[in-house]
């Protein structure tokens, strides 16, 4: 044996070892073997073909997902470079998807700004594939090669053709081994289609093509030549801007770029997305504190020079002046550090003084640029701080009165005997006649009841003064203890859990959306942590014999009555109207019985969807309005928030 020889059955022992190791702890590189887990291997490797068009090398990526869930990505890039690494004495190609790590090291010069949650690549999803095969074409020549069982090569990177001068590019196939992925190996068209958009909107002139090539075959473009300006353009569709031009800033400094565009509405939640490389900061950082910070300062500087504030006038603060405000920031970074619990805050000092100079020098032209625009963003601001200065005194007048005498129960809550709030919980329920059930069916030593009257006020709609004067707001208020706004303290929450209690249909989604922004507005830190539930009441009640099974769709029904005509069971199936239909046993045990009810927890992002799914089926346009419906129509009695 020549040493040659012996040197690369070494490395070739080295490099199985190191995949080896992906294999036997997966979760370490790619978060979960489940579904997330599962698309993040096409993330990997769509993050190369993206890094290759944001070079400037490739216009157009394609993704498919072929029949058997196997994932086929290419680009018309520059083909990946063919050549023998030195190091390895194996063929670049090989490298990149045998040896951990090296992508960076062998994916050239230039940073990489797309990059995935752990930069990991394509030697992982070669590692956890029982199959991948990558073909490059590059110098009128089809190179290809092929690994199997967890990424073992049956043969070296071999010339296989040989094709047009013009035709360059890089393909990678591969199917997700079902040893590892054993939860599923199914991919979701919605969750590429979703992330894919995403990726495009971030980088402006980038084309992906989608397609599916399973049972049901569809394919969607994604090309966005004007970037986030048209991201923003999206989210604010189906509300009212304020203004039509939306502002657009960029600049670059040490490497580091950053993008802003925003645009308000006549809403008052603010929706502030914030990314690097492309990946959503979801918990912020200095990227997105610098810009906020600049809002709140050149809004102020403005609005004093043009003396619509006067010197000992209260500021605009930080809530003031995003109220309404939909805005992407999009930062790219060569050494991107995340933080936070998600490692998805933004770490990076030096970003925070460069998005804060960039975006406020920027932001502070376009207002003096625009004086027609910057006096209905000013006065929006001040109708905000003013409603936030009435609020605060309307709020003081609640917490006295409510605290002293309890006046504002008004006789509607119907509180439970306990006191100690980890042990209670407070249904918020529709209707009286549903009210009246749950009062008589709870238990009543533990769970309060609130029945609320129709529809409680639109809060997103209303001005917050005029919130807090509705008597339904104000008995769930004081019914929670806790205050709102500046005296919130959640240590007083009365109950530990806050269950909405509707009916699966339109109406009681639609109040259910309602509570729900009433919670995002003045009891964020409630539903953050985890204290709203919705209850699901069933749709259907299925008796044979001496059971009764409630459930709580069709798919659960066709499914339970599959399995009595299997087994030539009779059966009788009744439709459960309304929850002011059932009476307090039947409420009872299938929506409060802590022992048989099946409770969702609500999070801030089901409010923040719901409450985009409700504007498109409220929407005064039509058309979006049609199209959500026929995307949902499966949904259409139970929005999945
Ligand atoms: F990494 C990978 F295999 F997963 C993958 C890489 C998958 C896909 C779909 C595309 C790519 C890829 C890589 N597309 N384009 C490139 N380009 C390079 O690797 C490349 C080409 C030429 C040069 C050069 O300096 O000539 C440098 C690089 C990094």
């Amino acid at each position: 044996m020549s040493n040659k020889e012996t040197h690369y059955t070494d490395s070739d022992i080295q490099v199985l070892e190191g995949l080896e190791a992906v294999r036997k702890r997966p979760g370490m590189y790619i978060g979960t073997t489940g579904e997330k887990g599962l698309h993040h291997l096409v993330w990997e490797i769509v993050d190369n073909a993206v890094d290759e068009a944001l070079a400037g090398f490739c216009d157009d990526i394609e993704v498919i997902i072929d029949k058997g869930n196997i994932i086929e990505i290419r680009d018309d890039g520059r083909g990946m470079p063919t050549g023998i690494n030195e190091k390895t004495g194996l063929s670049t190609i090989e490298t990149i998807f045998t040896v951990l790590h090296a992508g960076g090291k062998f994916g050239g010069e230039g940073y990489k700004v797309s990059g995935g949650l752990h930069g990991v690549g394509a030697s992982v999803v070669n590692a956890l594939s029982e199959w991948l095969e990558v073909t490059v074409y590059r110098d009128q020549k089809i190179y290809f090669q092929r690994f199997e069982n967890g990424g073992h090569p049956t043969d070296s990177l071999k010339v296989i053709g040989e094709c047009e001068e013009n035709r360059t590019g890089t393909t990678v196939r591969f199917k997700a081994d079902p040893d590892i992925f054993q939860e599923t190996t199914v991919y979701n068209y919605d969750t590429l289609y979703k992330r894919l958009q995403e990726i495009c909107y971030l980088n402006k002139g980038l084309r992906i093509n989608l397609y599916d090539k399973r049972e049901d075959e569809k394919s969607d473009s994604f090309i966005y030549n004007g970037g986030i300006i048209e991201y923003v353009q999206m989210l604010n569709k189906n509300k009212t801007p304020l203004h039509e031009d939306i502002v657009y800033l960029e600049g670059e400094s040490d490497g580091i770029q950053l993008e802003v565009a925003c645009q308000y509405n006549d809403g008052y939640i603010p929706a502030i997305y914030s990314y690097t490389n492309n990946i959503n900061t979801y918990e912020g950082g200095t990227h997105e504190d610098g810009v906020k910070t600049a809002l709140t300062r050149v809004i102020n500087n403005y609005a004093k020079n043009a003396k619509i504030i006067k010197d000992n006038d209260n500021s605009l603060t930080g809530d003031d002046v995003r109220e309404g405000l939909t805005m992407i920031i999009s930062c790219k970074h060569p050494d991107p550090q995340f933080e936070g619990q998600t490692k998805t805050k933004l770490g990076n000092i030096e970003v925070r003084k460069i998005a804060s100079d960039i975006f406020g020098n920027g932001f502070e032209r376009f207002l003096l640029e625009h004086p027609d625009i910057a006096r209905l963003i000013v006065d929006k601001c001040m109708t905000a701080s003013r409603a936030r200065i009435a609020a605060k005194k309307a709020r003081e007048m609640t917490r006295k009165s409510d605290l002293d005498t309890h006046v504002n129960f008004g006789g509607k809550l119907v509180d439970c005997q306990e006191k100690d709030p980890t042990t209670c919980e407070i249904f918020l329920v529709e209707g009286d006649s549903a009210g009246g059930s749950a009062i008589k069916g709870r238990d009543s030593m533990h769970q309060a009841i609130l029945p609320l009257k129709g529809k409680i006020l639109n809060v997103e709609k209303a001005r917050l003064d005029k919130a807090l004067s509705n008597d339904e707001i104000r008995t769930i208020i004081t019914a929670f203890g806790t205050g709102i706004g500046q005296e919130f303290d959640i240590d007083k929450l009365r109950y530990d859990k806050i269950i909405i209690m509707t009916d699966a249909d339109v109406d009681g989604d639609h109040i259910r959306v309602l509570l729900l922004t009433l919670f995002y507005r003045f009891f964020r830190q409630i539903v953050e942590q985890g204290h709203v539930y919705a209850a699901t009441p069933p749709l259907y009640c299925i008796k044979h014999g001496k059971t009764i099974k409630y459930v709580l769709d069709d798919d659960e029904k066709d499914a339970y009555i599959a399995k009595l005509q299997e087994k030539n069971t009779n059966y009788v199936l009744l439709r459960m109207k309304g929850l002011g239909e059932m009476d307090p046993e039947e409420l009872n045990e299938t929506t409060m019985d802590i022992n048989k009810r099946i409770l969702r927890r609500i999070t801030v992002e089901d409010i923040i969807e719901a409450d985009a799914a409700f504007n498109k089926l409220m929407g005064e346009e039509v058309e979006p309005r049609r199209k959500f419906i026929e995307d949902n129509a499966r949904y259409a009695t139970n929005l999945d928030i």
